[in-house]
């Protein structure tokens, strides 16, 4: 089942039918408590059955699926993370913090973004003025309650400025957190169980129409379990409205790759879909 939050409402979305809540999306209260009950599967099933069918939905209308939780995000999850971190950093001295970090028990785990911060689907992600090499990082994103509970999952785009993180490892939180520096949606894939560890994970750069960049990875490549992570980012820390956690890219571009402004960022999740956004 899938839940969206568009300009005109909610929607659910079960079996390709969807379902409208009369709700205003600019409500951040009635989303927000609809979102971090721990039985969202159960409470959704059952308002659909109240809830008149609609034919189709408007792309363009579609929101970020965030009210106003804190978003992080974890790091080093997966070994292709790690390797590109230890190159761009060995001239700073930085590369033995990323593979002690992979092998530790303690994940990384870092702000990223206020709402504020935070894009939807076909809105503009940004690059850093004071940044020359960007990346977008595609992330399985999970959607946690105030209690701790996974409830659903959705795609998020780590916007990173590679240049900036790789000079120093202290400059971590300016590399990630900027305006614009996250995307979010299109939609929380919620479910009754997690994602299986075959789902799959694509990421394609078109520019100018023409793929400049493509790539795969599964589930199955991350090193640590989702609900591990959620179970360091609450301890000793307490999220009253919720919060959207990260999970680590497994997709790095070569050296030679960076983002430009216009360019066109596909991220693909088997069962959630496909998160749009272009560079400005
Ligand atoms: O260690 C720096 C950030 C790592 C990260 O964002 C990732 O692995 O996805
Ligand atoms: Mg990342």
């Amino acid at each position: 089942m899938k839940l969206y939050r568009t300009k005109r409402g909610y929607l659910i979305e079960q079996e390709n039918r969807f379902y409208a809540m009369e709700t205003s999306s600019w409500n951040c209260d009635a989303w927000d408590s609809l979102i971090t009950c721990d039985d969202l599967y159960e409470r959704l099933l059952s308002l659909m059955r109240e809830l008149q069918q609609i034919n189709q939905i408007s792309l363009e209308d579609v929101l970020a699926p965030i009210g106003t939780q804190e978003v992080w995000a974890a790091g080093v999850t997966y070994y292709r993370s790690r390797d590109a971190r230890m190159e761009e950093s060995k001239a700073a001295g930085g590369a033995d913090f990323y593979d002690r970090v992979y092998n530790a028990d303690r994940p990384e785990l870092f702000f990223k973004a206020t709402p504020q911060r935070v894009v939807g689907p076909h809105a503009k992600v940004a690059i850093r003025e004071d940044a020359r090499w960007s990346v977008p990082e595609p992330e399985l994103t999970l959607l946690i309650t105030p209690g701790g509970v996974i409830v659903g999952y959705t795609i998020g785009n780590d916007m990173s400025s590679r240049d900036i993180e790789g000079e120093n490892p202290l400059y971590l939180p300016q590399a990630k957190v900027y305006d614009r520096s996250c995307a979010l949606g299109p939609c929380i894939r919620v479910a009754d169980e997690p994602l299986p560890s075959s789902t799959e994970i694509r990421l394609e750069v078109l520019r100018a129409g023409k793929a400049e960049f493509s790539g795969t990875t599964a589930l199955s490549e991350m090193k640590r379990d989702p609900a591990s992570l959620v179970h360091y980012l609450y301890r000793n820390n307490t999220f009253h409205r919720g919060a959207f956690l990260l999970t680590g890219t497994g997709i790095v571009p070569p050296d030679s790759f960076g983002l430009r402004l216009g360019d066109e960022i596909r991220i693909t999740i088997d069962g959630i879909g496909t998160l749009v956004n272009h560079v400005g």
